[in-house]
């Protein structure tokens, strides 16, 4: 591991239980409008776990002696079940994706929903939480908040966790270690450090969300955490540990379709590096001044000539 990121494990990888509610409560009346949260639950079809979610918020968060979140939407990705109406019941505010921004026609994905969100929520500071959790606890939000509202340097926090795949330890997570945690060791070695970098918990500053673009699937999480990297640097990013994740588990084929879309999501942000057909463009002194002259750039390799068969029979000769 880089030496860079052991020191970033030292420094910005914590415990839900380092901020106690208190003091998180006091830090955000010390920070004012800069303090302010909000709580964004992207939701397609999510009736099952939806409103126990939204409960545990409301009363823990919001409506008892620790009010640290100012608003709490469920945007409804086009929900056809009671998702709406749950999510309502429970106490949320909920947001239909076509309801914000109707001029653009909503894209299917959950990115999609999340980038709506900020057009729908005004906290500076910005948690997105699955719908789809179990045996949710609040410290999820409270533990990803609390960094943001104690440490002005901090502009991104991912929750970790262990990810238990039916009794199986740690075994939860089969995109993020077959797909995502090789691309980053990969391409962003100084993100190496992340536990659940796919994860679906994670708090921003607004400020720096408003200027990232989203993927609209699941790509997100992947292309957040990059983007955030390149445009405030890591010491800008932190992770908090919340303890267990419980979800819902998706078949191998769903699997691979998320998988495809963060490699795709990983590939856009490499070609900004490696330009698909890279171009020198040089001048020339002319008659009326300069002239431009764009060549390509030789950009193919040959393998080591070892592999090459008519060499190794020669040799061999
Ligand atoms: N698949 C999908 N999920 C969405 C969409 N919009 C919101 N979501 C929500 O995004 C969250 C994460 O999705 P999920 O399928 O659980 O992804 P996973 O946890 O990575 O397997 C859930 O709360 C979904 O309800 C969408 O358009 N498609
Ligand atoms: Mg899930």
């Amino acid at each position: 591991m880089l030496e860079e990121v052991e020191h970033w494990l030292k420094q910005r990888s914590w415990s839900a239980a380092d901020r106690p509610l208190d003091q998180l409560l006091a830090a955000k009346g010390a920070a004012g409008a800069r303090g302010t949260v909000s709580v964004v639950l992207p939701a397609l079809d999510e009736e099952a776990t939806v409103g126990a979610i939204v409960a545990t918020i409301r009363r823990e968060l919001m409506a008892g002696p620790v009010p640290l979140v100012d608003e709490l939407v469920v945007m409804d990705s086009g929900s056809t079940d009671r998702t709406a109406a749950v999510a309502a019941a429970a106490g949320a505010r909920v947001v239909h994706r076509d309801a914000v921004l109707p001029r653009l026609p909503t894209l299917p994905g959950k990115g999609e929903v999340l980038w709506r969100s900020l057009l729908a929520t005004s906290g500076e500071i910005v948690c997105f939480v699955d719908a789809d959790l179990r045996e949710f606890s609040a410290d999820f939000v409270s533990g990803i908040v609390g960094p943001l509202l104690t440490d002005p340097e901090v502009h991104f926090v991912k929750a970790m966790y262990d990810r238990p795949l039916g009794n199986a330890a740690g075994q939860g997570g089969r995109v993020t270690e077959l797909v995502a945690r090789p691309l980053l060791n990969l391409h962003w070695p100084r993100l190496a450090g992340f536990v659940q970098p796919l994860g679906g918990e994670y708090a921003a500053r607004r400020s720096l969300l408003e200027r990232l673009p989203f993927p609209v699937g699941y790509g997100v999480e992947l292309g957040l955490l990059v983007d955030a990297l390149h445009t405030v640097g890591l010491d800008a990013l932190a992770q908090v540990d919340v303890g267990v994740r419980l979800h819902r588990h998706q078949d191998g084929q769903a699997l691979g379709r998320m998988a495809a879309a963060i490699y795709r999501t990983a590939q856009l942000r490499l070609a900004r590096g490696h330009l698909v057909r890279p171009v020198l463009t040089q001048f020339d002194r002319g008659e009326d001044g300069f002239v431009a002259r764009t060549h390509p750039i030789d950009t193919e390799e040959r393998p080591p000539m070892a592999e090459i068969p008519e060499y190794v029979e020669r040799r061999a000769a």
